[in-house]
């Protein structure tokens, strides 16, 4: 039976934070396209929302939305919140860093266009900074070259996300490969061996065959596409 909707658009970006979690957790999920709630439904569902990701639990008959707040109602669900104390804490901060990325790397989901003069700035400063900071977390809980993760010596919701931001930035954006490589290599080794991992392996070969290298779409995606490659 089916346990849960998840509402987005046919691009990865945020959608692939939840997805990826889906797929690891092996939940019996479908996606729907996000019409059917974005935007003329988004204040008629249960604990209305203003934007997607959207994850309807079909049990509780409930839909979910911040992909923060469904990403930690799923690592509860089943058992992906590391367990020492503090790290509840440090998983949800994780994400919420993700989301501020994405948020930052799009200028605020495309209020704004970026000029080389940003972009630059973005790239050398807060982009090395925010990937030398998951660096950091990742060092001080053990993780190593090849092994361990993020918050310790088990998977959590908190590499599910590290990956889904930074494995798909670097898939999509190969130019930023080395920027990963060159500020946080644990991390980008990380999301090498989260993306190997069965489920979600099969589940991104599938979508980066229909997708392309596609990211978060719209003209903000034409504009970070002309920075990156001039
Ligand atoms: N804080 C929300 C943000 C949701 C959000 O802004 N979604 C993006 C797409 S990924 C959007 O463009 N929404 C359109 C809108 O705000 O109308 C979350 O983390 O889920």
């Amino acid at each position: 039976m089916l346990k849960y909707k998840l509402y987005y658009w046919d691009v990865p970006f945020r959608g692939n934070f939840i997805q990826l979690f889906l797929e690891e957790v092996n939940a019996k999920y479908k996606r729907y396209d996000v019409s059917e709630i974005y935007p003329n439904n988004r204040i008629n569902i249960s604990y209305p929302a203003m934007a997607p990701p959207y994850l309807y639990d079909c049990k509780s008959k409930k839909y979910f939305a911040q992909m923060p707040a469904i990403l930690m109602h799923l690592g509860k669900i089943y058992n992906y919140i590391p367990k020492r104390s503090g790290m509840l804490t440090l998983a949800l901060k994780t994400i919420l860093d993700c989301n501020d990325i994405l948020m930052e790397i799009t200028n605020n989901h495309g209020t704004k266009m970026w000029s080389k003069k940003n972009w630059k700035e973005f790239r050398c400063n807060r982009l090395s900074r925010w990937m030398m900071i998951f660096e950091k977390t990742g060092l001080e809980n053990g993780l190593k070259k090849d092994k361990g993760f993020l918050l310790g010596s088990t998977i959590s919701v908190a590499d599910i996300a590290t990956t889904a931001l930074f494995g798909t930035l670097v898939y999509c954006f190969p130019e930023l490969k080395n920027d990963l490589h060159k500020n946080a290599p644990s991390i980008k080794r990380l999301c090498q061996r989260i993306e190997n991992r069965l489920a979600i392996r099969a589940f991104l070969q599938g979508q980066r065959e229909e997708y392309g290298k596609v990211y978060c779409g719209g003209k903000i995606e034409n504009s970070l596409r002309k920075m990156i490659g001039s």
